[in-house]
């Protein structure tokens, strides 16, 4: 499942490179009918490639509110064993894929983490590392989790371990989803591991990081622990499963 905004250089890419490495799998994108016309040139792709889903999201933008609407179509399939979620601009390798399915014989979800022993980041700057940095230091201060990346959007989940876990009733709309998604795996029980990722700078496109975004990183951990969520996100589309 990969989460899109503007990334219509970078998606067909993806989608070639993943289906030529697994052609077993479906992958899904969730565009929020961005500008550039990813939905366009995904929907180009579909006759190419049958397990290609596409779920373009009309309504209000949001990152987090992709990755519920995006898990909410993928567990409704029977088929659907496990969700894989990354990246669409080849930050994440793909052919670590493989990786993260080994581990997760043994796990109910995995982690591709840049800051568990082996693992890196690749062209960054020097304010950039100590950002993120600072981020997961501070985030692991307040929530204590059991990851080391807790900003990680490369995730390999069991269906029943998202299944344990009230998606729909998360409260973030932006990336601390991912922080998010993974206290709630924690205390739903769920064993997590880790895999160490070089982690690469985006090949095309813009990045999508601003200063509103940073503010909901910073206070958000604080409403995820101590669970101040009035009900989730029904703001939405009206929904509150
Ligand atoms: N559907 C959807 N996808 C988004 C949204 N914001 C970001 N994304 C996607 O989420 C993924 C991660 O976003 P990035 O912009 O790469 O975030 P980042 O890696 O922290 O920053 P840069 O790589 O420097 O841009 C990418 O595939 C984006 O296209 C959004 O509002 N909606
Ligand atoms: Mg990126």
């Amino acid at each position: 499942m990969i989460p899109t905004f503007n990334e219509r250089d970078n998606t067909p890419k993806l989608v070639e490179t993943l289906i030529g490495l697994y052609p077993e799998i479906h992958v899904l994108v969730v565009d929020d009918h961005s500008p550039d016309g990813t939905s366009d040139v995904v929907r180009g792709l579909q006759g190419r490639y049958a397990n290609l889903m596409l779920l373009e999201r009309m309504q209000k933008p949001g990152f987090a509110a992709s990755y519920r609407d995006g898990f909410r179509r993928v567990l409704a399939e029977s088929w659907c064993e496990a969700v894989i979620t990354m990246d669409a601009d080849f930050s994440h390798n793909p052919r670590e894929i493989r990786y993260l399915l080994e581990k997760l014989e043994g796990h109910d979800a995995v982690v591709g983490s840049r800051y568990t022993e082996g693992g890196s980041v690749q062209n960054w700057n020097l304010r950039r590392r100590i950002l993120s940095r600072s981020a997961n230091f501070y985030l692991h201060q307040v929530l204590g989790l059991p990851v080391s990346d807790t900003t990680s959007g490369f995730m390999c989940m069991r269906r029943e371990a998202l299944e344990r876990v009230p998606v729909q009733r998360t409260a973030s709309e932006g990336y601390s989803f991912l922080v998010e998604l993974k206290y709630l795996l924690t205390q739903a029980g769920n064993r997590i591991a880790e895999h160490p990722i070089t982690f690469d700078e985006r090949r095309e496109g813009q990045s999508k990081m601003s200063a509103g975004k940073m503010w909901e990183a910073f206070w958000m951990p604080w409403r995820i622990r101590f669970g101040t969520s009035p009900g989730g996100n029904s703001r939405d589309q009206g929904r509150t499963d």
